[in-house]
């Protein structure tokens, strides 16, 4: 069955304990050290892929460490795996579903069989539709009810409905439509609906609800709100289909809520949530970014599927980036990763990861339900890589935590600040060649007298200004951010997920982890509408409920 566990877990594959023996002699190895014997260890530890290149010389490993991670990939049947995902086999076994993100980009076009039926036609076909729907509003020629263009696109949807298609949104900038604006509507606080519709003029505005179940509280509240708001101008229903359409796999719940489900772009189960920009949930991006670039992405993704899919495990970037992630998160115990991107446009991929990645690897059962004794996926967090320096960068260089980190930088900007790009780049580096070496005692004494005011209490100071270095880093350098190299980047993370998830013999695509909270926020709703106190909860979450019952009930 292609559903069932690796048997064996992480710790009894057969080169688990030789990486442990490898761990104990390498653990003190400083990376300083590794680069002064070894002038050629960036040619050792680097990858080239079209527009991307991944250095990961600054990482604390040898030659022997890259065999031993691949080795266990290898034990822990990574390829195989990576096959019958590609092939369409229900590898998501909780929820009995393919995972085939990877067809919705498969430009070759070569079939790809879900329960003995090729998908690729159907992707094809919504990928026209969403295309000829695009290019209508783009060109104007799609008016709303008093006849006036489009100006103003809403996204509403949460989660995989959302933070993919914002941070697209945002990376590509420099490819948006001139009068085309993009907005993302997904707290159920109302504050965040009303600050969106303050902006727009009903005539003029283009309301996408995006949800794949069409039954996410949070999504179908503000798109309740926002067609009140449309109807309070337009009045009558019948102007709806010009300004509401939706993005879902369930065609009846969106008929319910009143959009022409010719005005609904399908996609399917076997599309996680997580992993769905690529499908229909894009459409806000087409309609900014316009069908061809949006091409252009997936094109630059199906290329790191192939080299994913093709390139021997010591030379496959995303097999190289998660089994380093392996490295640090269950030998040397590191808890948590940052991802520290430099290129502005990509200020909100740190957000986006953290979904893709805790939310596929953050689980303590394995795929057959057993409860796994070693770590599974590590706290996922960063912001944009300058702010970063400014903020919390003190703890990556002389914290007690160990926290690998991703640099992701562009190389050649979008503005006309190549200057103030250099200054970034420059930054990036320093940082990344900081963190690997360090300062020691000598050096930091020698910096100190070459200053030009020594400072008289050297001797109480020089130990605050001593850095131990060899923290680990990647550095991705990307040529230009463009819809085809995103497409790269954003592929090779996912995959990278998967990577990890197969090793630790996870289910990376289901999400039970966010149901207990749904079901208990339910009851609770019903709690505060309800005529009588609560007492059917703990003492602390029923002083609470009544304490905001108290609060909400005498407003003034
Ligand atoms: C992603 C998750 C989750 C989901 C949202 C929105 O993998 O499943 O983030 O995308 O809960 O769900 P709907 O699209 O069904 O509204």
């Amino acid at each position: 069955m292609t559903t069932q566990s690796n048997k064996l877990t992480l710790t009894e594959f057969p080169s688990y304990r030789p990486l442990l023996e490898h761990y104990e002699r390498v653990k003190n190895l400083h990376m300083r050290r590794l680069f002064s014997v070894d002038s050629k260890r960036v040619d050792k530890f680097s990858i080239e892929h079209q527009d991307l290149l991944l250095d990961y010389s600054k990482n604390r490993i040898t030659k022997e460490t890259v065999a031993l991670l691949c080795q266990l990939a290898k034990e822990a049947k990574l390829e195989e795996w990576r096959e019958r995902m590609f092939n369409g086999e229900a590898i998501n076994n909780t929820e009995g579903r393919s995972v085939l993100h990877t067809a919705l980009r498969n430009r070759s076009n070569t079939p790809v069989m879900v329960n003995g039926k090729d998908v690729m036609p159907q992707i094809n076909t919504t990928i026209d539709k969403v295309e000829s729907f695009s290019d209508k509003v783009r060109s104007g020629e799609w008016k709303g009810y008093t006849g006036k263009v489009i100006t103003d696109i809403v996204n509403i949807g949460i989660g995989g409905s959302d933070l993919g298609p914002k941070m697209v949104y945002q990376a590509l900038e420099p490819f948006r439509h001139e009068r085309l604006k993009v907005h993302f509507v997904s707290n159920v606080d109302g504050a965040h609906i009303d600050a969106t519709l303050k902006q727009l003029d009903p005539e003029t505005s283009l309301f996408i609800v995006s949800s794949k179940t069409f039954t996410t509280q949070e999504t179908l509240t503000n798109a309740h709100n926002a067609r009140k708001w449309f109807l309070k101008t337009a009045l009558d229903e019948m102007h709806i289909s010009k300004h509401f359409v939706a993005v879902s796999t369930n065609s009846e719940a969106v008929a319910n809520f009143g959009i022409d489900t010719r005005n609904m772009f399908e996609f399917w189960n076997w599309v996680g949530g997580r992993y769905s920009l690529w499908s229909a949930i894009g459409l806000s991006v087409v309609l900014a970014i316009g069908m061809d670039h949006f091409k252009s992405m997936l094109e630059g993704a199906h290329s790191m599927d192939e080299h994913f899919r093709e390139t021997p495990l010591e030379e496959n970037m995303p097999v190289i980036m998660g089994m380093l992630g392996i490295w640090y998160n269950n030998f040397f115990d590191a808890e948590s990763h940052g991802i520290l991107p430099y290129d502005d446009y990509l200020r909100s991929l740190p957000l986006y990861l953290e979904q893709a990645d805790m939310e596929s690897n953050g689980k303590s059962v394995d795929r057959d339900g057993r409860k796994v004794d070693y770590a599974t996926g590590p706290i996922i967090w960063g912001t944009s890589g300058i702010n970063g320096q400014h903020a919390f960068y003190q703890a990556l260089h002389q914290g007690t935590k160990l926290i690998p980190a991703d640099f992701i930088i562009s190389m050649l900007t979008h503005s006309e600040h190549q200057e103030q790009h250099n200054i970034m780049f420059s930054n990036a580096l320093a940082q990344t060649e900081a963190l690997m070496r360090g300062r020691n005692l000598d050096e930091t004494y020698a910096d100190i007298m070459a200053s030009e005011k020594v400072p008289r209490d050297v001797e109480q100071r020089i130990h605050h200004m001593v850095f131990d270095g060899n923290h680990p880093t990647n550095t991705l350098l990307i040529r230009k951010l463009t819809p085809h190299s995103l497409g790269m980047l954003i592929a090779l993370y996912e995959h990278k997920i998967f990577v990890q998830g197969i090793v630790w013999n996870l289910n990376s695509f289901d999400q039970w982890g966010v149901e207990l909270g749904k079901q208990l926020a339910k009851k609770i709703l019903e709690d505060i509408n309800a005529p009588q106190a609560t007492n059917s909860h703990d003492s602390s979450t029923n002083t609470l409920i009544n304490y905001y019952r108290d609060i909400i009930q005498h407003k003034e």
